[in-house]
């Protein structure tokens, strides 16, 4: 393989822009230059990539899965994106961001410079082959530190702007409700207060796009004591809609109907499905994140049981973590459901990686243990053959959620799903040093009663069958 490739859509003539018709009114679209990064690895049949995800074992785990050896022995990898893969990601971020494509590089590196990720020599022909696209930013497929991105600045002469900053922009664009964009506020802000220091004339001159956004259109503060001050602002609002959420929540949990939850990659259909189960219209686009704010309808299942659908953000490899933490609350409707619906894209080429990024997501919010079904989705996109050859099992259902294909399957098996794991009227007597139990059945039951008494907490308590399983040794006839 070459040391690094360039790719540039040309069409357009030097500092020509073009528009596409929806945009014609609009602002025209920044044109974007995007840069992707592979680190070289030694390894080979044993790369079975980090927990962490890096760019370094994910690309090589990927190929190697890709491109097995014949003969040689596999550990069993996590499927993780290759760099090529992850810079077609960034395309689909970029273009959800409202960019337009000028051109792109992968580089291939041994490990990264500290100061600018990529060797000076190399940045300067990035930003040659940028300037000769009329490129207004370059776009990196990884995060930058605040030093790093402040140095290539000065090396480009170009705005520079890393993978979570895209990210953030896009659910800029995307948040509805209050509380969603108070949320993606707080992620903003607090993502750049660290990086203003030494930009302030930069920042101050940017004028609007993509990193300046702030959601509903409002642009971002960039004076330090006043981003402080809106921190502060921002957070105490959101405690306040969290306490209308929670009595909202309460007021559902007074009647009692299980929530289904949705989750999966972004652009899987959730939304598509949501609205097909119950004829809501949340919209559904093949923009990535069209879905922030969390939306809650009621289904009548086959056996008449009325459950809870709760449709929500999708995820992506890497979410950043200003916005996993600023989503915390959004994602209690997953952590309180009493089954999960992990939708899957079947048709998509990376449906595998995307399925590993998911379980990484629900491992981390803790509910890797709760009774799940997989939903396949799409397959009106694979071909006859492929989509014959498809099972259903247990856990796992086949659907294309726009033609309306294997739905009612689909419900049939929420309610069995939910069958299984029946509510359980118990008596508990939990020591208070158990923590994690406490925590899991404040969570997943409904507690009638609770005391205090010699290091004991004693609950009269109703909960699923799979949770009083995991309590059982705390039961007391
Ligand atoms: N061909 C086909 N396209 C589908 C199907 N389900 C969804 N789509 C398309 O996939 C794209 C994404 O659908 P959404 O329902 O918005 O996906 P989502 O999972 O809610 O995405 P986010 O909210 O961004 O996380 C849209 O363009 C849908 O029309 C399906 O069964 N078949
Ligand atoms: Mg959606």
């Amino acid at each position: 393989m070459r040391g690094s490739d360039f790719k540039v859509s040309g069409k357009e003539g030097r500092g020509r822009r073009t528009t596409s018709p929806a945009q014609a009114n609009a602002a025209p679209a920044e044109r974007a230059f995007l840069v992707g990064l592979e680190y070289r690895k030694r390894a080979r049949s044993s790369a079975s990539g980090s927990a962490k995800g890096s760019l370094t074992s994910g690309a090589q785990a990927a190929r190697d899965s890709a491109n097995p050896v014949p003969g040689a022995s596999k550990a069993p990898a996590i499927p993780e994106f290759s760099a090529e893969e992850s810079l077609a990601e960034l395309r689909s971020l970029a273009d959800s961001a409202g960019a337009e494509i000028a051109g792109e590089f992968l580089q291939h590196r041994d490990r990264p410079d500290p100061a600018t990720l990529i060797g000076r020599g190399k940045l300067e022909e990035i930003a040659g082959a940028a300037a000769s696209v009329s490129a207004d930013l370059l776009l990196f497929d990884h995060d930058l530190t605040a030093s790093q991105q402040r140095n290539i600045e000065r090396a480009v002469h170009t705005r520079v702007i890393d993978r979570t900053q895209l990210i953030l922009d896009i659910f800029a664009r995307h948040a509805r409700t209050r509380e969603g964009q108070l949320q993606v506020e707080l992620a903003q802000l607090e993502y750049l207060l660290p990086r203003l220091s030494g930009r302030g004339v930069e920042m101050s001159q940017l004028g609007g796009g993509i990193g300046t956004r702030g959601p509903g259109e409002t642009q971002l503060e960039t004076d330090r004591r006043k981003i402080y001050r809106r921190i502060r602002a921002v957070k105490e609002q959101i405690e306040g809609v969290r306490r209308i959420r929670a009595q909202q929540r309460q007021r559902r949990e007074s009647v009692p109907v299980a929530t289904v939850a949705l989750v999966g990659y972004t652009n899987a259909g959730k939304s598509t499905l949501f609205n097909a189960l119950t004829r809501a219209d949340v919209v559904a686009s093949s923009k990535m994140f069209a879905t922030l704010d969390p939306t809650i309808r009621a289904v009548a299942l086959p056996s008449r049981r009325k459950v809870l659908l709760s449709d929500t953000v999708g995820f992506i490899r890497n979410l950043p973590h200003t916005l996993v933490s600023a989503f915390r609350a959004t994602l209690e409707e997953v952590q309180r459901a009493a089954l999960i619906l992990h939708i899957s894209d079947a048709s998509s080429p990376l449906s595998a990686e995307q399925d590993a990024q998911v379980e990484r997501v629900l491992k981390e919010l803790e509910v890797e243990g709760k009774p799940r079904l997989r939903v396949k989705n799409k397959i009106d996109l694979l071909a006859p053959l492929q989509r014959e050859s498809l099972r259903d099992d247990a856990s796992t259902v086949h659907i294309s959620a726009v033609k309306g294909i294997g739905l009612s399957t689909l419900l049939d098996r929420i309610d069995q799903a939910l069958d299984e794991d029946r509510p359980f009227r118990v008596h508990l007597l939990v020591p208070q040093k158990e923590g994690k139990m406490l925590a899991l059945l404040e969570a997943r039951s409904r507690i009638y009663s609770r005391a205090y008494k010699d290091g004991l907490v004693e609950l009269e308590a109703e909960a699923p069958q799979s949770v009083v399983r995991r309590v059982k040794e705390f039961v007391v006839e």
